[in-house]
């Protein structure tokens, strides 16, 4: 998989793949991740990437044509199959959506700064717009961040056996059970005693009856459909 992400701050986004997981699938080659920074796709002396809203009002919007500029040699260099812009009016992230982009060849990824983007580049050049959550982040760049980590754990190779993703929470709309390692007393707290059985099943029933419930006492909305 390739991850073209075009930022107009790309150093914002660059430490989250520099450790731990991400890093290793960059270096095991699963996975290439491509910056490009907005301001080398200007074409006015002034390197200008945003302008004043026509109707008036507060706030800066990115410009069409260095948007254009960036999309147009990546869709000239390959065929990519999504581009995402970030937003926090796009679709709300969820497993779903993050396991069907896994499965994607080439995504480039759009973050939004300022008020936003012209319409106009959503209108030609977006497939897919994705918002993390409710509340505004002050651009794109940590929304990429997040979706960029939520698909690349999903690419086989990239977790080992020990972690699959098959059995993280959300997989199947369920939160996960509580969990335990050494000690087995920890000021006076003990693991519950099924879990030090050796009792498969037993552990098992547990494990889904604990996972239903904190999902009906958490999130009841999962649960719903
Ligand atoms: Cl994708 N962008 C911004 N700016 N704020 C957000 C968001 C995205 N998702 C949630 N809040």
């Amino acid at each position: 998989m390739r991850i073209d992400i075009i930022s107009v701050v790309p150093d914002l986004l660059k430490s989250p793949f520099e450790a731990s997981i991400l890093r290793r699938a960059i270096e095991k080659n699963l996975v290439e991740i491509c910056f490009h920074n907005l301001r080398d796709y200007t074409t006015s002396s002034y390197k200008q990437i945003d302008d004043y809203q026509y109707g008036g009002g507060a706030g800066m919007v990115m410009m069409v044509e260095p948007i254009d500029k960036c999309i147009s040699k990546l869709q000239s260099e390959r065929n990519y199959d999504e581009v995402i812009y970030l937003t926090p009016d796009g679709e709300v992230l969820n497993q779903s959506i993050s396991n069907q982009l896994s499965l994607k060849g080439n995504i480039i990824m759009l973050c939004g700064h300022y008020k936003g983007v012209d319409q106009r580049v959503r209108d030609l050049f977006i497939t897919k717009e994705i918002s993390i959550g409710d509340y505004v982040l002050s651009g794109g760049e940590l929304a990429a961040a997040v979706l960029c980590d939520s698909i690349i754990r999903l690419i086989p190779g990239v977790l080992g056996n020990e972690t699959s993703a098959l059995t993280d929470a959300f997989q199947d709309n369920l939160l996960s059970p509580p969990i335990y390692t050494r000690p087995s007393t920890y000021k006076n707290l003990k693991v519950p005693e099924v879990l030090l059985s050796g009792h498969q099943k037993k552990i098992d029933d547990w494990r889904d009856e604990q996972a239903l419930q904190r999902t009906k006492d958490r999130r009841p909305d999962l649960l719903e459909d």
